[in-house]
């Protein structure tokens, strides 16, 4: 129970359900692998502890495993249960290695994570600092075509904010195509991800819904107490 209880107030506290796009997605993660993870029981987790060198997938063309942040990079933010790791400041950075891309402003900037040929139609990664230039394709198994794409102005209005829940969020894509790979293009720095995750045919959990329902009847009722 403990479990559905840290999970229900995360969920509720960014739950925002705005289908403004055909790909199917919910914010939405659990906590584990060094901040937020995967909600969903059966994905496969890369948390790229183990450094470029011991990666469980495919990742190729102009990244960086990084541990903490650099001038190009700023480590994932969460919310740390709630706990200010520096006092004043609310939160916390990704304690452990994650993903950037690019490594350098040279002409491709993006990179192609792929899963040693298994096709997917769940994705989620813990996106950090959002910037509306980071861009996420979704390919299919020629890992040219794009099947689908989405962009980070989608989800943040806080426009790559280092330490900002408006632009550190998991996100869940779910119901996709088949992919068996997924591009991350920034045109500048950066798109920096940790505990990227798939699986198939993943759809959100009676719990998961029931939470966001719960979290929408919530909005609900605080707009008509303003009426009041
Ligand atoms: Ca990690
Ligand atoms: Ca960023």
């Amino acid at each position: 129970m403990k479990k559905y209880s840290i999970l229900f107030s995360f969920i509720l506290l960014l739950a925002v359900a705005a289908p403004a796009s055909a790909i199917n997605y919910v914010i939405g993660g659990a906590y584990g692998n060094d901040g937020y993870t995967s909600p969903y029981a059966g994905a496969i987790v890369e948390t790229f502890n183990g450094g470029s060198s011991n990666l469980g997938w495919n990742v190729t063309g102009n990244f960086a495993i990084r541990d903490g942040s650099v001038e190009s990079a700023a480590a994932p933010w969460w919310d740390n249960h709630g706990v200010e790791a520096v006092p004043g400041i609310p939160g916390a950075r990704d304690q452990s290695h994650y993903l950037t891309v690019p490594l350098a402003l040279t002409e491709t900037r993006s990179a192609i994570v792929s899963f040693k040929g298994e096709s997917y139609n769940y994705f989620g990664l813990w996106w950090g600092s959002m910037d509306s230039y980071n861009k996420l394709e979704f390919l299919d198994s020629d890992l040219e075509t794009v099947l689908d794409t989405v962009l980070g102005s989608t989800f943040s209005i806080g426009n790559g904010a280092q330490d900002d829940p408006n632009t550190n969020k998991y996100v869940n894509f779910y119901g996709m195509p088949d992919f068996y790979g997924v591009r991350l293009t920034s045109t500048s720095f950066a798109f920096e991800a940790d505990n990227l995750a798939v699986g198939k045919n993943v759809v959100p959990e009676p719990t998961t819904m029931l939470l966001l329902g719960l979290g929408l009847v919530g909005l609900a009722g605080a707009g008509r107490k303003f009426k009041q």
